[in-house]
């Protein structure tokens, strides 16, 4: 019985894994193990034999089993080191590099544009790209023969659409405004950011641009809304206010009267930056910014709506235009180059979201 013990201890010992010591288990425990067996012969002793032999088997059932247990809790530990080591986090390795990309200036002033007209009661309005002449020309009171229409040097497509319209690339954002009035009626508060084309290229023009449009259609609306909203939305743009606008004659088919807003601008250093006024006596000028004017009544009729009973003032402005005065930027074509440099220089954390509690442009 000795030998028996010192044999299964030293195979409990060399059990590498659970399998292997389960087997061990198996041929020694088991229902049909070695000291299982040692254990039946109890039945037919003599009660002297049990008092001495008996003992002895329990004491090596006992031996057995408390061998199998600890090295059972041994192995298991062992593989949960293992398993710990394997989950193991360094924390002393160096962080992953930053999130690439950025955003862009134009973006930037879209979001800045959206956060200062939604505080004036204006919801973003969008349409499509790809325009019929009616919603892009005729209804803003562009017929066909009007030298506007050759003015905008269109992008046409070959096809017209199923009601013969003639198909094009947006020349401005107006249609997305026709297309509110049609769809929603009056009153309207829309400002309509968005892509424009124009063939059109060279320094300070690329054929793809930005533009932003603002409506508004309601009863008795006359040129001191507008005039108040442009100098209210400019010096809440510009963070500033310093701003002296000019609002000086001007025509637009789509409006009646017409009106550019030129804002006062000072020389620093060679360099334009807006603010100042044209009696401070500094070096300074005027700066054409906008088109804007009273929407003429045929635009108005065009749109479904009474121009009787509705009237609205109309603005028009370029979005890269805003983004190089605000932030500096002198070369228009480097947007759309998509120079990676540039854009980490000039671009925006997606952290930066323009605010009016928390800053225009952070
Ligand atoms: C400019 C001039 C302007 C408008 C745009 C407009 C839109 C509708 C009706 C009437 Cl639906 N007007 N838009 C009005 C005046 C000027 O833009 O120089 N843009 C860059």
């Amino acid at each position: 019985m000795e030998q028996v013990q010192e044999l299964a201890l030293a195979r409990i010992a060399a059990s590498d894994d659970l399998a292997a010591l389960e087997a061990a288990r198996i041929d020694y425990l088991g229902k049909q193990g070695s000291i299982s067996a040692l254990l039946k012969t109890l039945g037919a002793m003599t009660p002297e034999q049990r008092q001495s032999e008996g003992r002895a088997i329990h004491e090596l059932r006992e031996a057995v089993s408390a061998a199998l247990a600890s090295r059972k809790a041994e192995l298991e530990n062992a593989a949960l080191d293992a398993q710990l080591a394997g989950e193991r986090l360094d924390m002393s390795l160096p962080a992953p590099p930053r999130l690439e990309g950025s955003i862009h200036p134009v973006s930037q002033v879209m979001d800045e544009l959206a956060e200062i007209f939604a505080d004036l009661g204006f919801a973003v309005a969008t349409g499509p790209e790809i325009e019929d002449d009616w919603h892009n020309f005729t209804a803003l009171n562009i017929p066909e023969t009007h030298p506007a229409r050759a003015m905008h040097d269109t992008f046409y497509f070959d096809r017209a659409d199923a009601g013969g319209h003639k198909m094009l690339l947006r020349t401005h954002t107006s249609p997305v405004q026709i297309r509110t009035m049609v769809a929603d009626g009056a009153p309207v508060r829309i400002i309509a950011p968005g892509r424009t084309y124009r063939s059109d290229s060279d320094a300070t023009h690329t054929p793809m641009f930005h533009q932003v449009e603002g409506l508004v259609i309601d009863r008795g609306i006359h040129m001191g809304h507008l005039k108040w909203t442009l100098e209210t939305f400019l010096k809440a743009f510009f963070e500033t206010d310093d701003i002296h606008l000019r609002l000086r004659p001007s025509y637009f088919p789509f409006t009646e009267p017409s009106a550019e807003v030129d804002v006062w601008y000072r020389l620093e250093k060679g360099r334009r930056v807006l603010g100042g006024s044209p009696d401070d006596g500094k070096d300074g000028g005027w700066m054409e910014l906008l088109g804007s004017g009273m929407v003429h009544p045929k635009v108005i009729a065009a749109a479904g709506l009474d121009p009787q009973e509705w009237q609205g003032f109309a603005f028009g402005c370029g979005i890269d235009r805003l983004a190089m005065l605000k932030y500096g930027i002198d070369d228009l074509r480097a947007f759309f180059d998509g120079d990676l440099r540039w854009l980490k220089h000039y671009g925006f954390s997606a952290l930066d979201v323009p605010t009016l509690s928390g800053g225009i442009s952070a």
